[in-house]
């Protein structure tokens, strides 16, 4: 019976919403990128018509985001980050993120960082350059003070007319928390 009662409750906890207890202690989670923050709510998703009080559409976990099929891009960051080498970027298609919730850019996607840095990507560079929403680099989940739990990566090294437009580097945010379709 009480074997029972604990595999309802910890069942339950898959499915219903993290408390804002619990949010906030995967904040921390995510800090360390230890392997719990896997369960921890990384993005929010908000549609359109986003009014400052909304609810997101959707709030998505990390694991939720490793279950979508993952791309690697292998480039360096020209002048962002402080120049990043080289590096393998993992991480679902920011148009893979979308459609799996039945959503897609028609103009744009808002990306949003935790500090309220953000860049409008248009819907033609989704379709063109497939950036990706990285969560792991070189094999390495990004913590929140290595610019995690996600960033935005754009194949600079396979497009060359990337790396000289500074839209670009704007639009690699780092340690993003939230999109906004437009
Ligand atoms: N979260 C977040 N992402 C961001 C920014 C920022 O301030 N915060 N700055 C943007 C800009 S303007 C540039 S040029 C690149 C490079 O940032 P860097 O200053 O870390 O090199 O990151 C982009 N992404
Ligand atoms: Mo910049």
């Amino acid at each position: 019976m009480t074997s029972r009662r604990t595999v309802l409750v910890a069942g339950a906890s898959l499915l219903l919403p993290l408390a804002p207890a619990a949010r906030a202690a995967c904040r921390t989670a995510a800090l360390s990128a230890t392997r719990d923050a896997a369960s921890c709510i990384v993005l929010d998703i908000h549609g359109p018509k986003r009014r400052p009080d909304d609810v997101p559409l959707a709030s998505l976990t990390l694991a939720q985001l490793q279950a979508l099929p993952q791309t690697t891009i292998q480039t360096s960051l020209p002048h962002a980050l402080h120049a990043v080498r080289r590096a393998a970027w993992e991480g679902p298609s920011l148009s893979d993120v979308l459609a799996e919730q039945g959503l897609q850019a028609a103009r744009s996607v808002y990306v949003e960082s935790l500090s309220g840095y953000g860049a409008d990507l248009p819907s033609e560079d989704l379709r063109t350059y497939s950036p990706i929403l990285a969560w792991r680099r070189n094999g390495q989940a990004l913590a929140v003070r290595n610019n995690g739990p996600l960033i935005v990566i754009y194949p600079f090294d396979s497009h060359p007319a990337l790396r000289g437009d500074i839209r670009y580097l704007q639009r690699i945010v780092w340690q993003v928390q939230a999109l906004t379709v437009q």
